[in-house]
């Protein structure tokens, strides 16, 4: 059977209706969007467009099972074993996963297959191993032997989670896992761009044991489905990843209630090579940094500074190395970049290479779209820019890489920090004591050093500044989805 013929039967898997209380249902209004292959352009299935009214059943859903169980009193070992499951089965079903994401994204089949989807399944076996090990503790309080004071940790309750189309389904399993493990029910909004996975994903859960209504699906528009859901009042904690604005309108939102939030948010990230670097570790870091996944990453190194001194055979590798880039439909195995996700995103990024060469931005490569059907742009590289260029101050998330020159050890940690955000950076160098300057200095919430783009579920993740609220993964993602209690008993 081709791929393409593979990717119909995986898209037949999919139940296009929302997912509310562990039952496929249409929207309220009956409506429905169109979901399309950012490879052709062409609509590939549509799915319910859920609203207000579906966003207050679901949270009603996610409410009742919230306060009736099982879910939130089960065992932490039951807990865990179902949500280890969930990897599991992600795994089992690998291949049709692969194939969704890549027709619903526009990344090549064999990015989704070597990361998205283990990725995924591996998150999922990560959490679980926290519910049975997370626990409150005890605190001498003032008389320690006239008091017994203790901790608990509790699930905060029902969680609202609205995400993005760069990663659907690793994106939904950074946020369901760890709600889950903690004992939360969930109302999940996927990107519009691309509910495939989530809804497959869905169905998944309930076949791993989650019970009905702890985790629901709303396919559905941001202004629309998503905004009902950050402002209900039956929600009791929001996580967020998105763009930096619609952040904020998320934060305003959720006011009336003051429910918690956590947010992931946008990056401009500086990536730096110094002098000594192994020039070669370095331009393929620098490259992958901000090609991968079409620059389609909030962590992406879209800001290169270069010592002045290893310039040129920097530009030159990474001119090298963006030629070799085979841009083509996401299906053939031989593709290494796809397209953009949407039509809307392509004009988006199209605005800005247009903005960067009217700034005075050199383009050394690249800097157009590809003369075809579906979304796709060419790699492209500016130079000679400034730090006040729009191209240099603002998120592009496309594969756009603007590079300059820096000379000055000292001032370079001023330059890379000089942006609104703070979500990642990279250091290249051989010199350790260097690296640890830098990493003190470096205002973000990852620095990789001698590598880009490295992400654990281990490994706390989050951004400094306006690149969001929070940490994801490793023990810190608990904290954002449980509430700690402090008790203490007087012994008389
Ligand atoms: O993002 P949005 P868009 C950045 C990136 C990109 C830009 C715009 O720079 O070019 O954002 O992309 C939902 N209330 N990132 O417009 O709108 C929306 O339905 C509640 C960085 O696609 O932020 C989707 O589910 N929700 C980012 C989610 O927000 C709303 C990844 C993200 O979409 C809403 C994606 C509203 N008023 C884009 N409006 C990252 N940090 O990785 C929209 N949404």
């Amino acid at each position: 059977m081709s791929l393409l013929a593979k990717a119909d039967t995986a898209l037949g898997t999919v139940i296009p209706k929302l997912h509310i209380d562990g039952a496929w249902t249409d929207a309220v209004s009956g409506r429905t969007f169109a979901v399309v292959d950012p490879s052709t352009g062409r609509e590939i299935a549509r799915v319910a467009e859920g609203d207000a009214p579906d966003v207050d059943l679901a949270v009603r859903a996610a409410r009742r099972a919230f306060e009736s169980g099982p879910w939130s009193r089960m065992t932490p070992a039951d807990r865990s074993r179902v949500v280890w499951r969930i990897g599991d089965l992600l795994e089992e079903h690998a291949e049709e996963f692969a194939l969704l994401e890549t027709i619903d994204v526009g990344k090549p089949i064999t990015a989704s297959r070597a990361a998205d989807v283990p990725l995924s399944a591996d998150y999922f076996r990560y959490m679980a191993g926290w519910a049975t090990r997370m626990g409150g503790s005890t605190v001498d309080i003032s008389q320690p032997g006239e008091w017994h004071a203790f901790t608990l940790r509790e699930p905060i309750g029902v969680v609202g989670q609205i995400i993005p189309w760069n990663f659907p389904l690793l994106m939904a399993a950074w946020k369901l896992a760890p709600a889950l493990v903690t004992g939360n029910t969930v109302v999940l909004k996927p990107a519009e761009d691309t509910p495939l996975t989530a809804l497959r994903l869905a169905a998944i859960c309930e076949l791993a044991g989650v019970p009905a209504g702890v985790v629901n699906v709303v396919t559905g528009f941001g202004p629309t489905a998503g905004a009902a859901l950050a402002a209900h009042p039956g929600v009791d904690k929001i996580a967020f990843t998105g763009s930096t604005g619609v952040g904020k309108r998320v934060v305003e939102a959720a006011v009336g209630n003051l429910k918690k939030v956590s947010l992931e948010l946008g990056g401009k990230s500086p990536n730096i090579i110094f002098p000594d670097a192994d020039l070669d570790q370095a331009i393929l870091g620098a490259s992958q940094g901000i090609f991968y996944n079409a620059g389609e990453a909030c962590t992406a190194g879209s800001r290169l500074y270069v010592h002045h001194r290893v310039l040129d055979r920097v530009l030159d590798g990474v001119s090298d190395f963006a030629r070799a880039i085979k841009v083509g439909p996401t299906l053939d195995p031989e593709t290494t970049m796809g397209p953009v996700v949407s039509q809307r995103h392509l004009d988006r990024v199209l605005d800005y290479l247009r903005v960067g060469a009217d700034e005075g931005a050199k383009t050394l490569l690249g800097g157009n779209r590809v003369d075809t059907d579906g979304f796709y742009l060419d790699p492209t590289v500016f130079v000679d820019t400034r730090p006040d260029m729009r191209v240099v101050r603002e998120e592009i998330f496309g594969p756009v890489l603007v590079a300059q020159p820096f000379s000055d050890l000292d001032d370079i940690a001023r330059i890379a920090n000089d942006s609104p955000y703070g979500l990642a950076a990279g250091i290249w160098t051989k010199d350790l004591s260097l690296a640890h300057r830098m990493i003190r200095r470096l205002r973000a919430g990852a620095v990789y050093v001698n590598s880009y783009n490295t992400t654990d579920a281990a490994l706390p993740f989050g951004g400094y500044r306006q690149s969001g609220w929070g940490r994801e993964h490793g023990e810190s993602a608990l904290d954002l989805y449980t509430e700690t209690k402090g008790v203490s008993i007087f012994l008389g």
